[in-house]
């Protein structure tokens, strides 16, 4: 795997290439990898360069180190009461999750240890969350006086209905690898942490396989869909299907069909 860094003086994003993956590491093993700011300025940056990049077709997130994948907002960073008008406008700009909302290509996490808080919010801003079994999850922000900021709040309830979340917000507690699989949360658990970070990629690389423009088209139908009335998701849908109808790949793969040959996809 070649390894790329991003210019901040703490490298606290770093990117691994496998093919057509690339995996995105959260990398501050020392504070379990909480998200301060020169995260929050380099996750997007990183994030925006991989959907940019042709060669780039799914994104693995993972966390350094053994602790856990990411132990939520750097706590210690909590110095200043800050005015609410400006918080809210630095929130609303800021977004770290949203640069997940709007990355066009399929993304998984790769879960272990400690996964807390705006951590858990990274993780259900991705596609698919593989998880070992040591990974506990929650969001605890509630014993912090806080809420969910990240998405949280609206996206924990679309995976797992709005009881389980309510529950899992109002209280605040950890849950274990196993229980996020049973509730829908996560959608694989792997045996050790040290398999996380292999499985993850192995799935990516099945999906890097299939047809880039297809793989996208059904993430934004699906998503975007999700957020729409039956009637405009199914617009949606046909757009997007009318879309593909128009690709090289589609042409490949019915070629490779006739041909009794296995599909060869450029992503045009
Ligand atoms: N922020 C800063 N440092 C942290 C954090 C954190 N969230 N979590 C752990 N660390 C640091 C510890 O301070 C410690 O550093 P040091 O050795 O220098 O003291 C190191 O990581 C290891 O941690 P511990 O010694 O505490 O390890 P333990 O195994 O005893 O405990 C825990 C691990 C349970 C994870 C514990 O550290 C903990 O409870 N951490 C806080 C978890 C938490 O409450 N997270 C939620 C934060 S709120 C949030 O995420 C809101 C997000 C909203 C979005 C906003 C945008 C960012």
């Amino acid at each position: 795997m070649n390894t790329e860094t991003v210019e901040t003086p703490e490298n606290p994003v770093v990117v691994e290439r496998d093919g057509h993956v690339a995996v995105v590491v959260l990398n501050r093993p020392e504070a379990i990898n909480a998200i301060n700011a020169a995260m929050k300025i380099a996750l997007p940056q990183v994030l925006q360069a991989l959907d940019d990049d042709p060669d780039v077709r799914v994104v693995v997130m993972a966390g350094a180190g053994p602790r856990g994948f990411c132990a939520g907002a750097d706590i210690k960073g909590f110095t200043e009461p800050e005015t609410s008008l400006r918080a809210r406008k630095r929130l609303l700009q800021a977004g770290f999750t949203s640069a997940l909302d709007r990355f066009s290509k399929p993304t998984i996490a790769a879960l272990h240890g400690h996964c807390l808080g705006g951590g858990m919010e990274i993780a259900l801003a991705c596609d698919l969350r593989v998880a070992a079994q040591d990974t506990l999850l929650a969001l605890p922000e509630i014993n912090l006086g806080l809420m969910p900021g990240a998405g949280g709040t609206q996206r924990l309830p679309r995976l797992v209905g709005l009881g389980r979340a309510l529950e899992l917000m109002l209280l605040g507690d950890r849950i274990g690898a196993e229980e996020a699989l049973r509730i829908g949360i996560v959608n694989r658990v792997v045996a050790t942490s040290a398999d996380v970070r292999a499985e993850a990629v192995a799935l990516a690389q099945r999906i890097a396989q299939k047809p880039p423009a297809a793989a996208a088209a059904v993430k934004e139908a699906t998503r975007v869909g999700s957020t729409l009335d039956l009637a405009t998701g199914m617009r949606l849908e046909k757009d997007l299907f009318a879309l593909l109808l128009a690709t090289e790949d589609k042409l490949e793969a019915a070629t490779a069909f006739k041909e009794k040959r296995a599909p060869r996809f450029t992503g045009r």
